[in-house]
């Protein structure tokens, strides 16, 4: 494998093709550390919190990915832009026009405004992104899971309204997830195709990687478009993946309310069993965790996953690099 000596670290193997399923702030996050370690990555972002605002078609782990490696992401919110307002969002409200619980920013109107004049043009969503990301220059390749429409809508009890399902965004933002997830259903992914690029990516991939993500609505929606868990089980590649719960909390977001739905236990162990070992039909061959959670090691070996500890929190670009490289080598 050639590795040419560049300015950058000389750890950059120019030649590691990385494959990465990406959900939102976290995977984001990530990408920044584990950029500088591979001049060929390939994002599949989740399009499952994708939502319908104002008649504007908002991907939010699409945008978090672009803004967040693109340098214009909001450092303090993790989504939106640096340097924000929302006055039409304020306007909107002056008008009683619902949703008024989504911050819906000046700048990024903008992207949302760009995005649903391509998709009325016909175009898909993995070349609008892909239009997007000239602007952006993200410095990874970011596709859509899929360019059909999938929506994560969960069922709660609603003080009101009794049993209902909502919008996974008016779950998540409106309620903070307050609300008693019962299940989610994953309206219209039955039907999804992988978007163009998805499934060369994942059987081309050197390592493919699974970033702390949310375990159920960020990547478990990537995994649930048809064709790309099997893929997946079929690649040539090791997959490794990172614990986004560390002393069984969610680093960051509400993992746990998303976990507790679907019967997982908030644990670094029980996130690593739910995606399964590779050797036993899962997808797993190796899973990083945090120190804190080192009591795990035994029995991520006994069942067939290999694991080391180390920092897990991504408190600077350094500390986030180190746990990207370590990912690679494991
Ligand atoms: N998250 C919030 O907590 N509050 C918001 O008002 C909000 C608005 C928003 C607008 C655009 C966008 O791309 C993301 C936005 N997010 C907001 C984050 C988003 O709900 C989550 O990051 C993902 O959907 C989950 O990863």
């Amino acid at each position: 494998m050639t590795t040419f000596v560049r300015d950058s670290p000389p750890c950059q193997d120019a030649l590691v093709q990385l494959t990465v399923l990406a959900g939102g702030i976290g995977a984001a996050r990530f990408l920044l550390g584990l950029r500088p370690l591979s001049d060929s990555i390939t994002v599949i972002g989740n399009t499952a919190d994708d939502i319908w605002v104002h008649g504007l078609r908002i991907c939010p782990d699409l945008d978090t990915v672009m803004y967040t490696l693109g340098g214009g992401i909001s450092a303090e919110r993790g989504w939106g832009r640096e340097d924000e307002t929302f006055v039409v969002k304020e306007e909107l409200a002056a008008y009683d026009v619902e949703p008024t619980w989504f911050g819906l920013g000046d700048r990024d109107i903008a992207t949302h405004l760009v995005r649903t004049q391509a998709l009325n043009a016909g175009f898909p969503l993995s070349d609008v992104t892909s239009a997007l990301c000239d602007r952006w220059q993200p410095g990874v390749r970011l596709l859509p899971m899929t360019n059909d429409r999938v929506e994560t809508h969960v069922v709660v009890d609603d003080p009101e309204r009794g049993r209902i399902a909502m919008h996974f965004q008016e779950w998540w933002i409106r309620y903070r997830a307050e609300l008693l997830a019962h299940e989610f259903a994953f309206i219209g992914m039955g039907e999804a195709t992988p978007a163009p690029g998805v499934l060369e990516a994942i059987a081309d991939a050197d390592i493919i990687v699974l970033p702390p993500s949310n375990p159920v609505v960020s990547i478990g929606t990537i995994l649930g478009v048809p064709g790309i868990a099997d893929a997946l089980r079929a690649a040539k590649a090791p997959i490794v993946g990172v614990s986004p719960i560390i002393s069984n909390a969610p680093v960051r977001g509400m993992a746990d309310a998303c976990l507790r739905a679907i019967d997982v236990p908030t644990t670094a162990l029980g996130v690593a069993l739910h995606y399964g070992a590779r050797a036993s039909g899962g997808l797993l061959d190796a899973w990083l965790i945090d120190d804190a959670d080192a009591d795990a090691l035994p029995a991520l070996q006994d069942a067939g996953i290999k694991a080391r500890a180390l920092p897990l929190y991504m408190t600077d670009l350094d500390a986030t690099t180190t746990i990207a490289r370590a990912a690679l080598d494991i």
